[in-house]
């Protein structure tokens, strides 16, 4: 475990350690979201940490599965891989995959979110130790079992939607995730983007 007091982000500080290795970080400058948006943390507010981890096809479910039983019984996850307490958002999960390995970015709030999130009341140790056991244990579980927990799991499922993709937007109802974790929504099948759960 590498432990950094403040780092641009801590997924550049993972990539070129071998696989098995984390890093964990007191303070941001440039923590990242997916697509390039930001992720913020004033310092010694959060868990930032990156695992570097083999490769697999589940990857960014099987991380969200781990971050949500390791953040307790009231967290939920919002497709693809929010973790959500109470229909607010406290924490996210980025993961970056090359051919060998991959890094999964983990943010959780602990003593501060902004405006409309929520945390997680536990202590940055605490977490951490129950984010690596479970995170070791579903990085290695089968897809079935992956998608199966990961729909016992969801915020997303039964909701109305809206999924916005390049140059379209579908509004429908969150039917099921596939075996290789897309999100079917009126029978399409959603590999990548954005949802919004609508009120219904
Ligand atoms: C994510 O992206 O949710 C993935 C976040 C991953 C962060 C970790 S921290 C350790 C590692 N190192 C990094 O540099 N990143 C990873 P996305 O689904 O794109 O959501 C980003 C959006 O969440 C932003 O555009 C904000 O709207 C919102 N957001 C930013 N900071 C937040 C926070 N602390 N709590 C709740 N929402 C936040």
């Amino acid at each position: 475990m590498v432990r950094l007091g403040t780092v641009a982000s801590t997924q550049e500080a993972a990539r070129g350690l071998p696989i098995g290795s984390v890093v964990v970080a007191e303070h941001q400058t440039a923590g990242r979201g997916r697509l390039d948006r930001r992720w913020e943390a004033p310092p010694g507010t959060a868990l930032l940490a990156s695992f570097v981890v083999a490769p697999h096809p589940l990857l960014s479910l099987a991380a969200g599965v781990a971050a949500a039983e390791a953040c307790g019984p009231d967290v939920r996850l919002k497709w693809p891989n929010d973790v959500m307490i109470g229909g607010r958002k406290a924490g996210g999960i980025l993961v970056e995959m090359t051919a060998l390995k991959a890094v999964v970015g983990i943010g959780v709030n602990l003593t501060w979110a902004p405006p409309g999130a929520a945390r997680v009341d536990q202590t940055r140790d605490a977490l951490l130790d129950t984010l690596t056991q479970r995170l070791a244990a579903w990085t290695s579980a089968s897809p079935a079992l992956i998608v199966q927990r990961w729909r016992e799991l969801s915020d997303t499922l039964g909701r109305r939607v809206r999924v916005e993709l390049a140059g379209r937007v579908i509004d429908g109802l969150a039917q099921d995730i596939a075996e290789d974790g897309s999100l079917i929504v009126d029978g399409e099948h959603i590999s990548a983007g954005d949802v919004i759960h609508l009120r219904s």
